[in-house]
């Protein structure tokens, strides 16, 4: 038996040298503080490290350790060493932070990682748990996790099926796969990140650092084993040991990266279609948002408005004047988003210069035999930037200066799985060449199988470093189809191809909410359906209802299917929609203060009931009834049916009692209330202690509210909220030019009280006064500010207290006495 002990960069406290520790060892025990730990058993490495207490990474390989390199974990992270303390008899070793640690056995190498109690918290399975090359091709590993029995587990992003990936499986493999189903795997997306949550409350996070295929598989085949097969490159992985879901997410966001803040117009509603043909009709779509008072922020540009379909090229003939649609938009208040994909089309010495300077250059993909690869896309032969070399990334980035200039506000890279056309593997050949030209990595070539699944959030990477390297005062935005974990510092994402059926509504909740847990919090799906027949009036509405409480908040649909804006299906049903999308204006405060929290803490924007309240996974298989539900940050929780087209009555479970109905303000008597389903209400619930800010209606993000900033008081525990403001296009905030508050109540003998915090930063609000609507009360109530009587008014209907107060932006307290 050999041990091998290696410190790259000795800690102060490791004071006993390697040789006398094999000594001690040998001597029968050893004790030691090393910044990672490595043990070789049959020909077999594995090394022990952890960037930060509570996240242990694993890494191994037969016979050495895969490059210490990563698409997702930037060197920064991983260069961070917490001293481990490592203690070795001839039956275990045990390898600990202080936080976590991890027991090896000697004689097999199985891994048991545990929390600072003591708890396991991830396993290897009984017999072979890391395997190599198990399917004989020279490469790969197989690596299988005890699965316990109360586990449940989310993850992997947008994936298909209901939100528990128990019991079943899937493969990380982007893949075009339009008009999926609600069952179809793979997807656009590849993220191996996974959170488990057991029926006691603790949560695990595990996320294999591998950009190859693998296959996901929570017990389907072995009903007590995760078996993770993975078909080449290293083992590299990390154990999350946080104790709640939020931590896992805040653990896994710290190792692959938070989202920027996103520019706030991309919060608003957005209109989308393949395609506006014309600029008249994208501009007629415009303004007939602003005509139907249909508050929104945005109109996209499908693949037709560019010559031949060959991006960054623009047809004059349909689009006579780009600069002037921006123009006109803008004086609208509407911001325009176009398609840029990344198939430039292999169209030698036609005036195209995306092509011609990059053939000039080198910076497309070649095959095997080291030419450029060519393969059919929309605008036929198309060449594919190698996006894994700097030198292409900045070369692409160049591409988006005359759209910039223009004003154009968002891009959208499509098809960047890549799509390829006419191959029935959908994509390039795997044995296409890659160059590796990136600080961190060793410099050499890769195989398309190996950079497949990383390809299009580099893409991602390189629109929004080129972007806002031409506009560095814009925050930019950027939509992609694919990606990989830790594209959410790039991008934000949809779904993909859906298609218009009360089945793919219900998938949406479940898909979004597991990519906010996967680091996505910017996510949404085509709203109505993009493939598929036109959707049912009721259908549509519901659609636009739900999506007025999901990140991003998209209308999109297929070329030749019927109208889907929101106005078609006659007034009544446009009026429903109307008033949802108003509601989502009106909470912009809220959304954009979730957006705040997640830039400085990863938290998703769209969560599980599960992530506050872990109690409810032991409400089994089904999370006590709320795996259909979603949550809208801490605060308000979304209640769909369970079967969304029936219209019988059904049961909402709640997460505890004291919740008001957000519609009426009534609060509930119990943990539990009934819905009978009706068109034009979306149950939608709030948590007791919630201070919700909500502003006037307007228009669309850029047009400045006049009035009072209202905040609505729900009385209960742990009473509190936040608001943030800022210019919402620039990065002035990271100068100190925003504005930050948060509020908390208390509940008195007597009443409550309401206390505003000082304001952090300098940026000036648009309020000139705050509303405090205090929901539960009743006609006694008095409020008092610095002993000074307040005017309030009481609304007996909605058990509201109304109090106007001038804006307080220093610390004050408002009392409420009985
Ligand atoms: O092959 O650009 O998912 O949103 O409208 C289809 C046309 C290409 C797929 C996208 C969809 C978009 C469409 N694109």
């Amino acid at each position: 038996m050999s041990y091998r002990f290696s410190s790259a960069r000795r800690l102060a406290c490791a004071l006993i040298a390697t040789t006398a520790l094999s000594g001690a060892f040998a001597g029968g025990a050893f004790a030691a503080s090393l910044d990672h730990y490595t043990v070789t058993k049959n020909g077999v490495t594995l090394d022990i490290s952890a960037p930060r207490a509570d996240i242990i990474r694993v890494r191994a390989g037969d016979p050495a350790l895969p490059e210490d390199a990563s698409w997702a974990v930037a060197q920064a992270v991983r260069a961070q060493h917490v001293p481990l303390n490592v203690t070795a008899t001839a039956d275990a070793i045990t390898v600990s932070t202080g936080e976590a640690s991890v027991r090896i056995d000697p004689n097999t190498l199985a891994v048991t990682v545990y929390d600072k109690a003591g708890h396991v918290v991830l396993a290897d399975a009984r017999g072979a748990a890391l395997q190599f090359d198990p399917d004989h091709l020279g490469q790969g590993f197989r690596l299988r996790k005890a699965m316990p029995i109360d586990a449940h587990y989310f993850g992997l992003g947008d994936k298909t099926g209901p939100l528990d990936r128990r019991n079943q499986a899937f493969t990380n493999w982007n893949t075009d796969n339009f008009g999926f189903g609600v069952a179809t795997d793979p997807l656009y997306k590849s993220i191996p990140f996974v959170l488990g949550v057991d029926e006691k409350g603790q949560s695990f996070g595990f996320f294999m650092d591998n950009t190859w295929r693998s296959t996901f598989d929570f017990g389907k085949t072995e009903p007590d084993a995760l078996d993770i097969n993975v078909q080449g490159g290293g083992v590299d992985y990390y154990v999350m040991t946080g104790a709640t879901p939020a931590d896992i997410v805040q653990d896994y966001t710290y190792l692959t990266g938070k989202p920027p803040l996103t520019p706030e117009w991309a919060l608003g509603f957005q209109q989308s279609h393949w395609s506006y043909m014309t600029q008249a009709e994208a501009k007629g779509i415009a303004d007939r948002l602003r005509a139907d008072r249909i508050p929104s922020d945005a109109i996209w540009l499908d693949i037709d408005y560019q010559d031949k379909l060959r991006p960054f090229t623009v047809n004059k003939d349909t689009f006579p004047d780009l600069p002037k649609l921006v123009a006109d938009l803008k004086a609208e208040n509407m911001h325009l988003v176009v398609i840029t994909d990344l198939h430039i089309a292999a169209a030698p010495n036609a005036g195209y210069a995306p092509y011609d300077e990059g053939m000039k250059k080198d910076i497309f993909v070649h095959k095997a035999d080291g030419s450029t690869f060519v393969g059919p896309v929309w605008p036929g032969a198309a060449v594919f930037p190698d996006f894994s070399r700097t030198a292409a990334r900045d070369w692409w980035g160049e591409q988006y200066s005359d759209f910039v200039k223009m004003g154009v506000s968002g891009f959208w890279n499509d098809m960047n799985e890549p799509s390829v056309f006419n191959t029935p593997t959908k994509t390039m050949p795997l044995d296409n060449i890659h160059r590796i030209e990136e600080p961190g990595f060793t410099t050499r070539n890769a195989t398309h199988a190996e950079m497949h699944n990383v390809f299009g959030m580099l893409n991602t990477e390189a629109t929004y470093d080129g972007v806002l390297k031409l506009d560095p005062d814009q925050r930019p935005f950027v939509m992609t189809r694919a990606s990989y974990a830790g594209g959410q510092k790039f991008a934000a994402t949809w779904t993909g191809d859906n298609s218009s059926s009360w089945a793919h509504l219900q998938l949406s909740v479940s898909q979004l909410v597991n990519l906010g847990l996967s680091g996505f919090a910017y996510a949404g799906d085509d709203i109505g359906g993009f493939a598929g027949d036109q959707p049912s009036p009721e259908l549509l509405t519901r659609w636009i209802e739900v999506g007025a409480f999901n990140p991003i908040f998209r209308d999109h649909y297929q070329k030749d299917k019927p109208a889907q804006e929101v106005w078609v299906n006659g007034a009544d049903q446009e009026a429903i929609r109307r008033q949802y999308i108003d509601e989502r204006y009106r909470l912009m405060p809220y959304i954009y203060s979730l957006a705040d929290e997640n830039s400085r803490t990863g938290l998703p924007i769209m969560r599980p009931v599960f992530m506050d309240y872990p109690k409810v996974v032991a409400g089994g298989d089904h999370l006590g009834g709320t795996d259909g539900y979603f949550m809208l940050g801490a605060d308000l929780l979304i209640a769909p049916p369970t079967t969304w087209e029936s219209p019988a009555p059904y049961k909402v479970s709640l997460p505890g009692v004291g919740w008001y109905d957000y519609w009426s303000g009534e609060k509930l008597a119990s943990d539990s209330t009934m819905e009978t389903p009706k068109l034009d209400r979306l149950p939608v619930f709030v948590r007791p202690g919630a201070i919700i800010p909500k502003q006037p209606l307007t228009q669309s993000t850029g047009e400045t509210p006049v009035g009072s900033l209202t905040l609505d008081i729900y009385p209960g525990d742990d009473c509190h909220g936040v608001i943030y403001q800022d210019d919402g296009v620039s990065f002035a905030y990271k100068a100190g030019h925003f504005l930050r508050q948060s509020f908390t109540c208390k509940m008195t003998a007597s009443g409550l009280s309401v206390d505003f915090a000082a304001r952090e930063g300098d940026y000036k609000p648009w309020w000139t006064g705050v509303t405090l609507l205090i929901h539960g009360q009743d006609a006694a109530a008095k409020a008092m500010l610095k002993g000074k009587a307040l005017k309030a008014d009481f609304d007996a209907s909605a058990h509201v207290l109304r109090i106007d107060l001038p804006d307080q932006a220093k610390a004050a307290t408002v009392t409420v006495q009985r």
